[in-house]
């Protein structure tokens, strides 16, 4: 069946896929012949046929690079303070969010499987850096198993539902249960704890797009969801308040602290500080700044946390994000 009024561009594209042979090419001009075609009932069979030949050819490329010399996909060298995994359905709007949140650039569309490698970013939150990575979507087609990989080694798993659909239940279900297939279970914050072969992934779930008309209904419904464990939050690339929070959340979900330090008699200088996990002693935290000061360590003083005034502490004093310690022996 030949859908009507497809216009003359779409058919020289369309001759130019069966001309080439180069796979990104192929990719490349079914974007084009998908962007070309009117969208309406007519053609949505033809549209349902491009895009799932686009992701069949983007899991090709990709296998290629995997045995290829091409970059390791398993594993993406961690940098800053936390790596933080976008994991969701197609079109959760990941790469979106990606965006928003970092200087990377990960391509957004609104066709599904537009994301088919990893790509990081780093985010600034005040005064550290955190590792965002952008993954293609964890669905029942075609995700390839070192997407699995990379979300078994984060620190966080940012968990997407889009909330401009009805279905967000179901896709939250869909997602959570892939990733069980692949002995990933998602947990409240700070249960990275491995069991077995299942790894125990720290999760924050995000319900995205709230700008979108569509949202408004399900806001609120998902908001009082209770089937998951895990703290919830909500997103959209258009409210700013939203970034800012969902920044916070994610340096909160991480389960890390800042501290500074300062020598006797100067003054507190704010450069970069070390980040240690939550519930970092200040002896464990000496032993990290500077090992044969901590061993020879009697007591510290501290600033910061409102309470302290470069009062003394001693090694077992549980350090909070930011303070700033002065180790004495
Ligand atoms: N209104 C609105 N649209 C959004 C928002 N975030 C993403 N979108 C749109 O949703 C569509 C999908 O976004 P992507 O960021 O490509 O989604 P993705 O999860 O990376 O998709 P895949 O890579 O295919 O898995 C695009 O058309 C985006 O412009 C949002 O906060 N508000
Ligand atoms: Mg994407």
């Amino acid at each position: 069946m030949m859908p009507a009024n497809l216009p003359p561009d779409y058919y020289a594209a369309e001759r130019r896929y069966r001309e080439t042979g180069n796979v990104q090419e192929k990719i490349e001009i079914l974007r084009e012949m998908l962007a070309i075609m009117p969208k309406h009932k007519g053609t949505e069979h033809l549209q349902g046929d491009l895009k799932r030949k686009i992701a069949k050819l983007q899991s090709q490329s990709q296998k290629k690079q995997v045995r290829g010399s091409g970059p390791n996909l398993d594993h993406i060298p961690r940098e800053g303070a936390g790596q933080v995994v976008l994991v969701g359905m197609p079109n959760s709007g990941k790469s979106s969010m990606l965006m928003k949140l970092t200087h990377a650039h990960s391509e957004a569309a609104d066709y599904p499987f537009s994301t088919f490698k990893p790509v990081p970013g780093m985010m600034s939150f005040e005064d550290i850096q955190i590792q965002l990575i952008d993954l293609p979507p964890v669905s029942e087609r075609y995700t390839e198993s070192w997407v699995f990989n990379i979300i078994r080694l984060a620190d966080l798993v940012l968990l997407l539902v889009d909330l401009s659909t009805d279905q967000f239940e179901n896709h939250l279900s869909e997602t959570i249960a892939r990733l069980e297939d692949h002995k990933i279970s998602l947990r409240r914050e700070g249960e990275n704890k491995p069991q077995g072969t299942i790894a125990h992934k720290s999760t924050l779930l995000v319900g995205t797009k709230t700008d979108n008309p569509l949202s408004l209904n399900n806001v609120e419904n998902f908001r009082s969801i209770d089937r998951v464990d895990f703290p919830v939050c909500t997103f959209s690339i258009h409210d700013p308040q939203k970034v800012n929070a969902l920044k916070e959340a994610i340096f909160k979900g991480l389960r890390i602290i800042r501290i500074y330090t300062k020598t006797p008699g100067e003054k507190i200088k704010y450069d970069q500080p070390y980040v240690l996990p939550l519930g970092t002693t200040v002896f464990q935290g000496a032993m990290v700044i500077h090992k044969e000061l901590a061993e020879k360590m009697k007591y510290a003083r501290l600033w910061g946390s409102d309470k302290y005034h470069g009062q003394r502490v001693e090694r077992d004093y549980v350090i909070q994000d930011r303070d700033i310690i002065e180790i004495h022996t």
